[in-house]
């Protein structure tokens, strides 16, 4: 088939299973990423993420992920809120959740539809495919930007001049030539909203984010407790955050998500706090099946619940606090030991309690005044 058919053939298969972006790039298209990965890396931006040191070499180099690949598809799905993204953050009594996880988990809805149109223009283009979405050794972002999908704004993250911030992204690898899309020229000009209004400073300098300060880093991928200097600017973001990109200006064009799959859930766009504290294990998995929810565990996403119960100021909050002194992770004891203080609601008798990083949240909550160090003491801040 020739090349213009089968770029034709791939744009109608690609709209008909709901993608709403499609672009082409070729596996060489940024040599810069080898180094731009390795810098952010020796600055200790990834955190925790441990895997971010692996594999770097296939990450930042198609190339060398697979030896074959000739042309690289960038697909996007929009994920667009239909209200303010930022709505739940004025409702301190509700949790705030991050636009992409309000609905079914977009790992498994585009992993499939990417394995659907792979696999059908493989067997058009006699061609081999791989098809990846956010887990895989992939730099997602500056592929769908060589690709002209979009931009990377001041905060890392694509930006398209049609969907906004919101699209999701996902990538097919193929040894088939076709030809590529001219890359989207940077559309920030002097704008600096982003860096702005990050409430935890993440972004110390555009295009540079310091995972360790960004919240969806903090309330999603890191596992232990949260370092005190970040739980008040938290307020009540439960899981995720989105103020970098909802107050980007390119947003004005964007829509609400049309693919059914990707359709936002009512009943998480502003849980009750007091509702989101009883969730055992059980209910947890229930209640999050299906969404990227779930992949945090009831413990990581109760410890943010007890920051943000903390940071409501309502003192009638604290009853379902005090029930959590004794859960059984010390996850939990710890960040209830936080909240009930910060509510001013601390018991005066400490439990029977052994674990290292509790009795230190119990002796910070009965010694206010003494400065706890910050394991990342003045890590990423942007200059005064
Ligand atoms: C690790 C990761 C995270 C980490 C780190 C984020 C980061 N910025 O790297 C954390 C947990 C913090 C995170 C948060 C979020 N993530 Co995330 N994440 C990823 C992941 C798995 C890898 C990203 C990566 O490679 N980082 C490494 C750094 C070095 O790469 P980079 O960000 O592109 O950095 C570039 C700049 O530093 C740039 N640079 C350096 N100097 C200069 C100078 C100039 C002039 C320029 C132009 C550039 C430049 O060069 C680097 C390479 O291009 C991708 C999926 C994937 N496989 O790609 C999803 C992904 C980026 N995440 C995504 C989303 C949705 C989010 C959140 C919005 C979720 C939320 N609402 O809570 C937030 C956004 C926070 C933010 N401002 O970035 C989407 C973004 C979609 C899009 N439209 O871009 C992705 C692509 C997942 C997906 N498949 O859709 N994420
Ligand atoms: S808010 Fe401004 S600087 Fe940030 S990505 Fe959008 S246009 Fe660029
Ligand atoms: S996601 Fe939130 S914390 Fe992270 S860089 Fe954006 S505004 Fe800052």
């Amino acid at each position: 088939m020739a090349p213009d058919a089968l770029r034709r053939f791939l744009e109608t298969r690609a709209r008909a299973l709901g993608f709403d972006a499609l672009a082409v790039t070729r596996p060489e298209a940024v040599p810069a990423l080898p180094e731009r990965l390795a810098a952010w890396l020796a600055a200790g931006h990834h955190g925790d993420m441990a895997w971010m040191e692996e594999r770097t070499g296939e990450r930042a180099d198609p190339a060398r992920l697979w030896p074959q690949v000739r042309s690289i598809v960038m697909l996007g799905a929009n994920a667009g809120p239909d209200g303010d993204p930022l709505a739940a953050l004025s409702d301190p009594s509700r949790g705030s959740i991050a636009v992409y996880a309000r609905r079914r988990d977009y790992h498994d809805v585009i992993k499939g539809k990417l394995k659907e149109l792979g696999g059908a223009f493989a067997a058009k283009a006699g061609a081999k495919v791989k098809v990846f979405v956010d887990t895989a050794p992939v730099m997602e972002k500056p592929l769908a930007a060589a690709s002209g999908l979009g931009w990377q704004g001041k905060h890392s993250v694509l930006v398209s001049r049609t969907f906004g911030n919101w699209l999701l992204l996902g990538a097919i690898y193929t040894t088939a030539a076709l030809a590529p899309d001219e890359p989207e020229g940077d559309r920030c000009g002097r704008c600096r909203r982003c860096l702005d209004a990050c409430p935890t400073d993440a972004l110390p300098a555009p295009y540079r984010l310091d995972a360790r300060r960004c919240l969806a880093y903090l309330t999603i991928e890191h596992a232990g407790p949260i370092p005190e200097e970040f739980r008040a600017p938290m307020g009540n973001r439960v899981f995720g955050c989105d103020d970098c990109l909802a107050v980007c200006p390119w947003n004005k064009f964007a829509s609400a998500a049309r693919e059914a799959r990707l359709a936002a859930r009512e009943d998480l766009a502003a849980p009750p706090l007091a509702e989101l504290a009883r969730l055992d294990d059980a209910a947890f998995r229930l209640r999050f099946a299906g969404t990227p929810i779930k992949r945090t565990g009831r413990d990581r996403f109760l410890r943010n619940v007890l920051i943000a119960i903390g940071n409501s100021g309502d003192a009638a909050l604290a009853g379902e606090v005090l029930r959590l002194l004794d859960d059984a992770s010390p996850l939990v004891r710890g960040m209830a030991v936080w909240a009930l203080a910060r509510l001013g609601r601390l018991p005066p008798v400490q439990p029977d309690e052994q674990d290292p990083d509790v009795l230190a949240e119990w002796a910070a909550a009965k010694n206010p005044g003494v400065q706890r160090a910050s394991p990342l003491a003045g890590a990423g801040r942007r200059p005064a």
